[in-house]
């Protein structure tokens, strides 16, 4: 399927010019996408650093400012935005980026989504890269309902990106970080199997038969976009790829309990590997 031809919006027009300026400038674009409008600050900055850009960055503008419904920063080929939390936040702004990257003519665009999760039965702080997203059931799917109809879409990833990531991860010291899948959900807590929600209907025997399950079906970590973002960069041709650290083990219990510099560090791993592999990247150009 093609990218759709929906004509721009005055805003996106703007932003176009802006960001991407006349397309044939660059024939390598990275988008990097996150949940938090500061965190893709940070990310934006520490690329510009990491790239070597004029300046230290800090004075970076956001591009999407006047809009409230996420930012937008440009740092040399790479564009860093965020998202929001859950399917249809992503949604909303995978729609418009992806018609803002068609009228741009951007060719060769490889796009990452970077972001925390819970882990599976693995040691917090491990960056999980995923292969294949699946939905709550286990199933490598994503369902988009269109007008009264359930449309399934496939969620595969970039098996050679995620392969490239896991390689330039071995070069970073002290560096957990594996391939595997990831369980997106549309709830952080009852859709997650936690008991510590304002609801919960099932027992902790229950929570921990299913997340054994899940671990069973090669689930390492849960997050709550991963999916609808595997299904549409797929239909629509991009190389994609989701990065995301674990927070905690799910089957160790439902709520954080790192120190804040704890978390902030594990933050910043999906972080340091995107801009070690972009940076790789343009070398080889
Ligand atoms: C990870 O963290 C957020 C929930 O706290 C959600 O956006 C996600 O995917
Ligand atoms: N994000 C999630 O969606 N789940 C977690 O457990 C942690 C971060």
């Amino acid at each position: 399927m093609s990218i759709a031809a929906a004509s721009l919006c005055g805003r996106w027009r703007a932003v176009t010019q802006t960001a991407l300026q006349r397309p044939t400038m660059r024939s390598t674009l990275f988008v990097c996408v996150g949940g938090s409008p500061n965190r893709m600050r940070d990310f934006a900055i520490f690329i510009h650093q990491e790239l070597g850009l004029d300046g230290d960055g800090s004075d970076i503008a956001d591009i999407c400012a006047g809009t409230d419904r996420y930012s937008m920063y440009k740092a040399g080929p790479v564009l860093s935005i965020s998202h929001g939390m859950g399917i249809p936040s992503i949604s909303i702004m995978l729609h418009e980026l992806i018609k803002l990257l068609h009228h741009a003519k951007c060719r060769d665009v490889t796009i990452i989504r970077i972001g925390t999760s819970g882990g599976i039965g693995i040691e917090p702080g491990t960056v999980v890269i995923t292969d294949i997203a699946v939905d709550a059931f286990f199933r490598p799917q994503f369902e988009q309902v269109i007008l009264d109809k359930v449309v399934i879409r496939n969620t595969q990833l970039d098996q050679k990106l995620a392969e490239s990531l896991l390689r330039c991860s071995k070069e970073i010291d002290d560096f957990p970080t594996l391939i595997g899948h990831t369980m997106c959900t549309y709830d952080f807590y009852e859709g997650q199997g936690r008991l510590d929600g304002a609801l919960c209907s099932f027992s902790k025997e229950e929570k921990c038969e299913y997340l054994q399950k899940a671990y069973i079906a090669r689930v390492r970590n849960i997050e709550m976009e991963s999916s609808v973002f595997a299904a549409m960069c797929h239909l629509c041709g991009l190389k994609a790829a989701v990065v995301c650290v674990t927070l905690l083990d799910r089957l160790q219990g439902d709520q954080i309990t790192h120190s804040h510099g704890v978390l902030t560090e594990f933050q910043k791993r999906p972080q340091k590997l995107i801009s070690s592999f972009i940076r790789k990247q343009l070398q080889m150009c």
